[in-house]
């Protein structure tokens, strides 16, 4: 998934109605100019070379057949997924992450005996590519298919485990095709339909942009042109039919973090409330207007009604006319605002002439007209509580509807502030007032229900329920993308193209102008068609789909890659769904999770896939465990007195830790943050792994942070895991000469064996634990770390010792799935002839964990005199303590010959008083 892509331009994107900012972002992009940090440490001096090592193994991978199956395959499958790549030309720090936890991950199941998917693809359609054809001249494809190259090349590099096999490209026909066909399922199961919808309009280039391509102020990124906003035809999804699925099934997802689950709750935005009706006092017209609020126990302080502009009441033959036509210039004017969302924010209105009937207060109240309601929430109309609702009292402020604000809801406690403070709403729950009628003295909570059953009684209101999310607006008026598979006929209207003639093609020889309408629809001899039920002369649809439908269903195709009848095999998909752990980027929290959550309960209804019983989290959800991982952070140089941005040839960086400004000799601000072009803080992975190697990269970023954290990108620091792996290689090669020796039974160990076989097996059973359960890389390695550092400080163990050779064989096989090539060459060393992905995870052994031996504290009447390390049979012992004890020259001396009165053992036996 892009990263790349919501980064790909430099623009500000505003979600109308929502409030949320996305953050500005910088373009990645494959042939531009991109600084790098420069990593020019000082050359360390290091017994090994690293690459030299990891081409051997990388290697021999390739050519050892047998690596291909799995350790152990009783197990069940194991669908390791991390989101697939926008194909910008270039992978960043981001991807490395991303792909060293789902590798890593991944090895570990293999080697717990998993039968592993871990496949790769390109979400391959997209902009950029676009851009780049009218820029410089390249195909989409021709671009598409470079960087591809460009980017396995580089992911080879990294030494990911990834399927090949099961590679697929959105952008090919073999992919689209079943994209097209996955429309169609939609289509004709009613989920897929066309609508009239804004859309942000070039006047200059004559063409439709992309919200991501209008900067804040609201103009074209291309021709700066101020954007219009223009109705156009366009396709949807329909989400909102699965709004209660979505937002009821987010509870079965154990395994997601809460903060993405509340994000998804929030976007999905359930309202509940009542729809209240409000009939129109007019001699021209019947009818009433419906509003939707979300708080019937203010019905009694409405005092007026506001309809969204495009209203269908708001036409000339509706209003008065002696209000129309100011009213509908007033609309008219709203249209050709440029930024629509200050025109929102704005509570600017206009009385429309007409009065409609509160049938709570008995009251005639006008209606007005204006933009911060919403044509598309609700019903389009809201009921006007000035002394309640912060925008109503903004709205009547500003337009001086009334000067008497009614408080209907008054703080509870009453007696402290019943002077309610009439400069500001109260918008808080509360008690009705005497003003509510026969509800006076009510809570807020009761009196909504007892409203609503009194507006139920009298037939003008009933209970409601609203969404925040709306339906997917999947239509893109762009070439590169997958066609919507719809063909338009004069005579038969919309007509799905038959199924039998998928994918419909995208023509290749197309002309890039990134001016007036699509590529696709200046392509006469393809738009021109035959209608499939008619025959006659029709056109074909010329939008193309928004790639995140092209994502919204990978996952289901790498199940069945090469399936040439159906998208896949619903027997394969339900094997392998739900995909067991997906390892990707928290940018991608709302859409696409949505998206891809809404198809596959699309799909799963019409049973496209079902669910092997008992498995979680089941209803068609997609994604059982979902790990976010943090953004890679880069160090970044400022000048102090200007704050300018340094450029990596501006800063002498010789010492790491004192860099200093080359041409003043003054020390820089010195920040993490995230790396952009713009900083100049981008690390290139590829430069980082040839001067450092993978396997310590790969460790490096592991133990940097946790998954899920900000890593801040340090390459002084890598050094530590060089280090710790050429010890670890060391300690591989003392066991080289010895024999294998078999471990001894537990009773027979000697107390050094016995501690030693403990602490590798508390060792195995706390990095199970995380890589099974908690993913903490960081603890993983610093229990490795550890554990290679008790081995190597045991000096009374032998090389020939079976506990010893088991403490190191266990130690590389756990540092393996981390650092697949030493892991590797330490097993080599080992005296190991097949590779270490053919052997098995290390087991722990329950029986090993207990200490044998007891640090006791031994008190003499309630004070502590001694400490003494005791066998643990002896726990419970008193005869043999006491021995013990009086053996010892401390335990003499403070017991002496005295008699022992009392002798209490407690703690299971780490505390022993002597009362004497
Ligand atoms: C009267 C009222 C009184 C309201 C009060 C709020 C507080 P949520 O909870 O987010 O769903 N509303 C309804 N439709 C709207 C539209 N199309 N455009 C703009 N605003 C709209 O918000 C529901 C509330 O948002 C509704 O409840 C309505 O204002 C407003 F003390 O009705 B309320
Ligand atoms: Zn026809």
């Amino acid at each position: 998934m892009s990263f790349l892509k919501t980064q790909s331009v430099t623009l500000n994107v505003l979600r109308k109605g929502s409030g949320t900012t996305h953050t500005p972002a910088t373009i990645i992009v494959g042939s531009s100019k991109y600084y790098y940090a420069t990593t020019s440490q000082p050359q360390r001096k290091l017994p090994i070379n690293f690459t030299s090592i990891e081409e051997k193994w990388q290697q021999r991978w390739k050519s050892n057949k047998s690596l291909k199956a799995t350790v152990n395959p009783i197990k069940s499958s194991y669908y390791v997924l991390s989101m697939f790549p926008y194909p910008s030309g270039m992978l960043h720090m981001g991807h490395v992450r991303v792909y060293t936890i789902s590798d890593t991950i991944q090895r570990f199941r293999k080697m717990k005996g998993y039968d592993v998917l871990h496949p790769m693809g390109w979400d391959a359609f997209g902009l950029p590519a676009e851009n780049a054809a009218i820029e410089r001249g390249i195909h989409p494809a021709e671009w598409t298919t470079k960087n591809i190259t460009a980017m396995k090349e580089q992911m080879s590099k990294l030494c990911i485990d990834f399927d090949w096999s099961k590679e697929i490209a959105t952008c090919s026909p073999e992919y689209y095709k079943w994209t097209q066909y996955i429309f169609l399922e939609l289509y004709k199961a009613g989920l897929a339909y066309q609508k009239e919808a804004i859309v942000n309009w070039d006047p200059v280039d004559k063409t439709v942009l992309a919200n991501e391509q209008v900067d804040p102020e609201g103009r074209s990124w291309r021709s700066g042109a101020l954007v219009e906003r223009k109705k156009l035809k366009q396709w949807f999804f329909k989400v909102t039919e699965f709004a209660e699925d979505l937002l009821k099934d987010i509870d079965r997802l154990e395994n997601w973090p809460d903060r993405v689950k509340q994000m998804q709750r929030n976007w999905i935005g359930k309202s509940e409330g009542a729809e209240f009706d409000f009939k129109i006092k007019s001699k021209k017209l019947e009818d009433s207007i419906k509003v939707f609020t979300s708080r019937p126990d203010t019905i009694f302080g409405v005092q007026y009604l506001v309809l969204a502009p495009d209203h269908p009441l708001v036409t000339k033959e509706n209003l008065p006319s002696e209000q129309a036509d100011s009213v509908l210039r007033f609309v008219e004017d709203l249209k050709k605002k440029q930024n629509m969302d200050a025109a929102e924010e704005s509570k600017k209105g206009v009385f429309t002439g007409l009065y409609a009937y509160n049938p709570f207060t008995k009251e005639d109240i006008p209606v007005y007209v204006a933009p911060y309601v919403l044509s598309d929430y609700g019903t389009g109309a809201v009921m006007g509580v000035p002394a309640h609702d912060k925008r109503d009292f903004e709205f009547c402020k500003v337009n001086q509807v009334v000067d008497n604000i009614r408080y209907v809801v008054e703080p509870v406690i009453s007696e402290v502030g019943k002077e309610v403070n009439l400069n500001v709403p109260f918008t808080a729950d509360g008690i009705l007032t005497e003003l509510s009628g026969s509800f006076k003295g009510m809570k807020s909570e009761i009196a909504r229900k007892e409203i609503l059953k009194e507006a139920q009684r009298m037939g003008v209101g009933k209970p409601a329920i609203q969404f925040r999310l709306k339906d997917w607006l999947l239509s893109r008026q762009r070439y590169w993308g997958a066609p919507i598979p719809i063909i338009h006929c004069p005579s038969c209207n919309v007509v799905p193209v038959p199924k039998e003639d998928l994918p419909v093609l995208l023509p290749l020889n197309v002309e890039f102008s990134g001016k007036g309408q699509s590529p696709l629809a200046r392509k006469e001899d393809w738009v021109n068609c035959q209608c499939p039920k008619c025959h006659s002369p029709a056109k074909r649809e010329t939008d193309t789909m928004d790639t995140f439908v092209d994502s919204s269903w990978y996952f289901l195709r790498y199940t069945d890659p090469n399936n040439k009848e159906l998208p896949f095999n619903s027997a394969k998909a339900s094997a392998l769904l739900p995909v067991d752990i997906y390892i990707g980027g928290v940018e991608h929290a709302i859409l696409h999770l949505l998206y891809a959550r809404f198809i596959s309960k699309a799909l799963y209804k019409q049973r496209a896939f079902f669910e092997v019983p008992g498995i979680k989290p089941g209803h068609g959800e997609p994604f059982n465990i979902l790990l976010t991982q943090g953004m890679v952070h880069g160090r970044t140089f400022k000048d102090p007195n200007t704050q300018r941005f340094l450029k990596p040839e501006e800063v002498d960086t010789s010492d790491y830790a004192n860099p200093k400004i080359i041409a003043t000799g003054e020390s820089p601000l010195i920040s993490f943050e995230k790396m952009s072009k713009s900083k100049y803080n981008g690390v290139d992975p590829v430069s980082v792994i040839k001067e450092n190697g993978v396997d310590p990269t790969r460790l490096h970023i592991l133990y940097k942070a946790p998954p899920s954290e900000v890593l801040e990108w340090e390459d002084s620091s890598i050094v530590g895991m060089q280090r710790w792996l050429v010890k670890v290689l060391k300690l591989s090669q003392t066991l080289k000469t010895a024999s294998q020796t078999p471990l001894p039974q537990l009773n027979s160990m000697t107390s050094v064996e016995r501690e030693m076989y403990r602490f590798t097996n508390q060792t195995i059973k706390q990095i199970t634990d995380a890589m099974m359960t908690t993913y903490s890389f960081n603890t993983v390695i610093s229990d490795l770390i550890k554990l290679s550092n008790y081995i190597s400080s045991t000096k009374d163990l032998q090389a020939n010792s079976g506990v010893y050779q088991h403490a190191v064989t266990s130690l590389v096989k756990m540092m393996a799935p981390m650092a697949p090539s030493i892991s590797e060459e330490c097993w080599e060393a080992l005296g190991q002839e097949k590779s270490i992905f053919e052997h098995s995870w290390p087991e722990f052994d329950p029986n090993a964990l207990e200490k044998q031996e007891l640090k006791c504290v031994i008190q003499v009447n309630g004070k502590t005199r001694l400490n003494m390390t005791i066998s643990k049979e002896l726990a419970n012992n008193a005869s043999e303590i006491e021995r013990l004890v009086r053996g010892s020259e401390v335990g003499q001396k403070w017991l002496s010959d005295k008699p022992i009165k009392k002798l209490i053992i407690a703690k299971k036996g780490e505390l022993v008083n002597f009362v004497i």
